[in-house]
């Protein structure tokens, strides 16, 4: 397993600039209300990395209000959708104008790897705003013959003032997989980025500016979540929600959202997804597969592969793969182009992993590789870590840990894999490993995840819908469906002939 060494950074990559620290309201950079401030922090050493204004209730307010303006009075739900599809392919232009040193942000501020934010977070991004921007000038109701005696048609009209939340996990892709269906619907918004990691999402509001995006179209309120977070969830004058988190915040935004102005939320919470391997997988892609889908971004990935089932007749080989696969992982710095693994976002998510894997150990599971924090004065690094002898009942094998870390079990039959796979209270991913059609067939209509994927994972892509069953949330992003989530049907009904109705 490689080292954490964060001395040998600045020989891969300069180091971004930090240009934008303060709230993006109505067009404008600005201090907090109350002038205070938060840092953000550098998970390769837990240092400082700048100052970001703090925002609370009043800069929320003052976001709305620009917000509502805009979308009551303002240009942006009222030009013609391939205007603002214009204006949208520009950003995307100026994005990829600046794709290293946004990459290099979210390593900076989230411990991702750059070599990947280059190759996919930021080059995904574009592709994403230029998929909705694509669809702004498609958006279209329908004609409808009706039963009685009328004639109807339907109109697509644009939410209104969305409040977007958002995680720290995929800074940039979290941000445009809500805010480009949103420009594109013709709503105008509010931003707010995680704690953790504000600093890419004040830099897309500039680029916005810049691309010709109207003014308190797309406002930015950075701050912490129980203030400038629950402040949008329980506004009066936001008209719909949208957040991916953790499973417990997404039961208080549907309380405030309930309590306030009942707005529609959309919900994509945690998961514990399954990866089944059956006996007739290829090896060698299997324990790929499975090391992949649980380490990837440092396992902090709401779909992760954190259950791994694994038929019994190729258990023990593949265990023996997995494992020296996992052991020659190379966690480091992430902006070393040979790191696989970069630090955990922050203390608080590295001693949350570190005290799950705790509690695996005292609850009997066996450690196969790993469980320890590597060299902890550096950064937030953590061995690639699995457990075998996983029972039902271990709290590893129920909650969500989001860090390196995998559970193994043995199954005998499908049916044994399929009551397993469904054994959870999240509903987000499965993947299933097996040369057998009938068997991929029969188990992806068995299992109750929004997302399946076969002889593959992470199948992610722009065009297709994404988004949880069960407790991991309801309302999908990407495809139409992502769009459709930010629009409300009206119905425009006239009687065909004279009629008292
Ligand atoms: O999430 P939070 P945290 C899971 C993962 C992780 C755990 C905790 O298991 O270990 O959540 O992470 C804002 N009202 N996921 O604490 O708190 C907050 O400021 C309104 C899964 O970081 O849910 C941030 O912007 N907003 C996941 C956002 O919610 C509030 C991604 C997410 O933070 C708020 C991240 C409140 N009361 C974590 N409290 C996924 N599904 O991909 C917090 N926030």
């Amino acid at each position: 397993m490689g080292s954490a060494d964060s001395t040998a950074t600045e020989s891969f990559v300069m180091m971004p600039s930090i240009i934008f620290t303060k709230l993006f309201i109505n067009g404008e950079f600005v201090d907090s209300v109350s002038g205070k401030t938060f840092e953000t922090i550098d998970p390769r050493n837990g240092e400082v990395i700048a100052k970001i204004a703090e925002g609370d209730k009043e800069d929320v307010d003052l976001a709305v209000k620009a917000a509502r303006a805009a979308f009551d009075h303002g240009p942006w739900p009222r030009m013609p959708g391939s205007e603002r599809a214009k204006i949208m392919m520009k950003l995307a232009d100026l994005i990829e104008e600046n794709l290293e040193e946004l990459a290099a942000l979210d390593s900076l501020d989230a411990g991702k790897l750059f070599s990947l934010g280059k190759a996919m977070d930021i080059p995904d991004i574009i592709g994403v705003i230029r998929y909705y921007a694509g669809a702004a000038d498609k958006i279209h109701g329908s004609t409808l013959k009706m039963s009685r005696e009328f004639q109807a048609y339907t109109l697509l009209e644009p939410m209104g003032v969305v409040g977007h939340i958002v995680p720290w996990n995929f800074p940039a892709m979290m941000f445009f997989i809500k805010v480009s269906p949103a420009l594109a619907a013709g709503c105008t918004m509010v931003v707010k980025p995680a704690e953790q990691t504000p600093l890419s999402a004040l830099y897309y509001a500039h680029l916005a500016k810049l691309a010709g995006v109207p003014d308190g179209v797309l406002n930015v309120v950075t701050g912490f979540g129980p203030t400038a977070g629950a402040a949008i969830s329980s506004h009066m004058d936001v008209d719909m929600v949208s957040f991916t988190g953790s499973l417990e915040v997404g039961r208080e935004i549907m309380k405030a959202a309930a309590a306030s102005n009942l707005k529609p939320v959309a919900l994509e919470l945690g998961g514990k997804s399954p990866l089944i391997i059956f006996d007739d997988a290829d090896l060698d892609m299997a324990s790929d597969l499975a090391l992949l889908g649980s380490l990837f971004n440092k396992g902090e990935i709401c779909v992760a592969s954190s259950r791994v089932l694994v038929q019994e007749g190729i258990y023990d080989e593949f265990v023996k793969k997995l494992a020296e696969k996992a052991k020659a992982w190379p966690v480091g710095d992430p902006f070393d182009p040979q790191v696989r693994q970069g630090p955990q976002v922050d203390k608080a998510q590295f001693d949350k992993i570190l005290s799950y894997i705790e509690h695996g150990k005292r609850e009997g599971a066996t450690l196969l590789t790993g469980g320890k924090p590597i060299d902890k004065k550096k950064g937030y690094y953590i061995e690639p870590t699995i457990f075998t002898d996983v029972k039902d009942d271990m709290l590893i094998i129920k909650d969500e840990i989001f860090g390196p870390v995998t559970a193994l079990m043995k199954f005998k039959t499908i049916e044994e894999a399929i009551k397993s796979a469904n054994n959870t209270k999240y509903g987000l991913a499965a993947g299933i490993v097996t040369k057998s059609l009938d068997v991929a067939n029969t188990v992806s209509r068995s299992i109750r995840a929004g997302s399946i994927w076969i002889n593959c994972y992470f199948g992610f892509d722009k065009d297709c819908p994404f988004g949880g069953y069960k407790m991991s949330g309801f309302g999908k992003d990407f495809g139409a469906d992502g769009l459709h989530k930010y629009l409300h049907t009206k119905s425009v009904v006239t009687p065909i002939y004279n009629s008292p109705w």
